[in-house]
């Protein structure tokens, strides 16, 4: 059984799905800060505040989980806006998590992000271990808690396993307070407007991910034989480096009239260029066989398409 937190975020929300599907719906226990009547309904949920230490040892408890996949978090921009906040939820929460893990015996996922690499670290085909200065305060809570993962294994034989994540691409929840979050919005303004103003500046590399191949990872990584993996938290993934006009020339094969402007914002534009252009996900591959389905061509099709129904479903309920 599993506890998800963050179930309702850009992660929780597709993971809960797919974890459903996979292990069936009564063996996952969906948990967010607020309720959510429509996610009630299809399977175990709690409302759960991860700073809250009992509350989470209680629902774990209650389930009798054997793994908690940690996705609560303050995304990158929003941690910049509110710091202290961030680290208090961000490193907070984490700790509890593996606290909780740690006294039952649990298998414990989190993951981190190419947030946690800074403007020291090799900017092209970033490697698997390398340097980690980051400048953000969600990339030194994303540093912090690869090596509090790695702690809580090592000295307690906690089973903790992580990915760093790219930007990540979902038409079902949007993201919240991201930097990445322009590669979501795109999609719908192209639908909407056939225009799009990027916040981030073109020919500013960043990795990228669909949703689907986010997903199959963790459960990849969760599943793969202990005695394979050298690293643990975290995993070097990606799918997709791309730049704002390559979600352009992408969108223009479906939409030829789309039209790109930028407008560019300081403050997310100087997290972006902190971050890598590209990582090496070699690791990932040889020590638990990562695979990607999903290229930027793939992923924006599949993007419209999925959108547009949405768009459409919508206004016929209107
Ligand atoms: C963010 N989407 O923008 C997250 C992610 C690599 C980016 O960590 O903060």
């Amino acid at each position: 059984k599993i506890l998800v937190t963050g179930a309702l975020g850009q992660i929780g929300s597709e993971l809960v799905t797919t974890l459903r599907e996979r292990y069936g719906a009564s063996n996952i226990i969906g948990s967010d800060i607020r309720s959510n009547q429509a996610e009630m309904e299809k399977g175990p949920f709690e409302v759960l505040d991860v700073t809250n230490a009992d509350e989470m040892f209680e629902i774990a408890k209650k389930y009798e989980v054997d793994t908690i996949m940690h996705l609560a978090a303050l995304l990158s921009a929003k941690a910049e806006a509110m710091p202290k906040k961030a680290w208090d939820l961000n490193m907070g929460g984490l700790v509890n998590g593996l606290e909780v893990a740690r006294e039952l015996e649990l298998q414990f996922f989190t993951p981190s992000s190419i947030g946690a690499f800074g403007p020291l670290t090799p900017k092209d085909n970033t490697p698997q271990d390398t340097i980690q200065r980051p400048t953000t305060m969600y990339g030194v809570n994303k540093v912090a808690g690869e090596l509090l993962c790695d702690y809580y294994y090592h000295r307690f034989g906690v089973d903790t396993r992580g990915v760093r994540y790219p930007g990540l691409i979902s038409y079902l929840t949007p993201p919240g307070g991201g930097t990445t979050d322009y590669a979501v919005e795109i999609y719908y303004k192209a639908i909407k407007n056939k225009a799009y103003t990027s916040y981030i500046a073109e020919n500013t590399y960043m990795d990228m991910m669909y949703m689907p191949d986010a997903v199959n990872a963790i459960i990849q990584l969760m599943e793969a034989d202990s005695s394979r993996l050298e690293h643990r938290n975290a995993f070097n993934i990606s799918a997709i480096s791309a730049a704002p006009e390559d979600f352009m020339y992408e969108i223009q094969k479906h939409i030829p009239e789309f039209k790109m402007s930028y407008d560019v914002d300081p403050i997310r534009q100087k997290i972006a260029e902190s971050w890598p252009n590209s990582i090496d996900s070699s690791a990932a591959k040889k020590e638990w066989d990562f695979k990607v389905e999903y290229d930027i061509a793939k992923m924006t099709k599949e993007m419209l398409e999925k959108i547009t129904a949405k768009e459409l479903k919508k206004c016929s309920l209107e």
